[in-house]
């Protein structure tokens, strides 16, 4: 309804899964959505990442099984049924890969961002692997080790703190994590460097942030 005030805006409750909540995407131009989102810088970090790596041909046929609508893009609903490595997605993962991977101010992710996301998704699975040992869970001080063969090469006292934080969810006293949770550490500091980078536009690695954007960019993380 059109001069209606909507969920989500200033004096309304907000409404589970809208745009701008902790956790899913932020849409250019909402209220609560992150201002820096979108056209204001064209290169997101994931170009950089994947400049000139081959992307997974299979890709392109599970985009096709996904896209149930024929919509041209995947939305949450149609997330549901990804796979990779045998594995399904958990809710969580899935609201965590959209918030990375969606296109600005739609939600919903391209075939461009799927390769990119399934080449992520087949990233992780690999460090996984390979730094774990084949072992089903990876301990704490593991994670630093995988997130780098992830190219996400951030301080092993980081990488720690959002494991810890992420397995206080389901806590186990093995201080180690499962695929899924690891994947949402991954997910984290990829959103993080696409926040980061989003606002340094020159790619000097400085940022200045006053409170209230500083607010909305950590507001904004999965
Ligand atoms: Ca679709």
């Amino acid at each position: 309804m059109p001069g209606q005030p909507r969920p989500g805006q200033p004096g309304m409750p907000p409404q589970q899964g809208m745009p701008g909540q902790p956790g899913m995407p932020p849409q250019q131009g909402q209220p609560g959505g992150d201002p820096f989102a979108g056209a204001s810088c064209p290169q997101m970090w994931y170009d950089q990442q994947y400049a000139g790596a081959p992307l997974p041909s299979a890709a392109e046929a599970e985009f096709q099984k996904l896209d149930g609508d024929h919509s041209g893009s995947i939305d949450i609903a149609e997330m549901r049924g990804l796979t990779i490595a045998g594995r399904s997605m958990t809710h969580e993962g899935i609201i965590s890969l959209i918030s990375v991977f969606a296109e600005p101010g739609c939600g919903t992710i391209s075939l461009e961002n799927f390769r990119r996301m399934y080449r992520f998704l087949e990233d992780a699975d690999k460090a996984f692997k390979t730094v774990g040992c084949g072992a089903p869970r990876l301990p704490f001080n593991q994670v630093h080790p995988a997130l780098v063969q992830m190219n996400l090469d951030f301080p092993p006292q980081a990488a720690e703190l959002v494991s810890a934080r992420i397995d206080a969810r389901t806590p186990s006293s093995d201080r180690a994590l499962e695929f899924n949770e690891f994947l949402l550490v991954a997910c984290f500091f990829a959103a993080l460097r696409s926040t980061f980078q989003r606002r340094d536009t020159q790619r000097t690695g400085t940022i200045t942030f006053n409170e209230k954007d500083f607010a909305i960019a950590v507001a904004g993380l999965p």
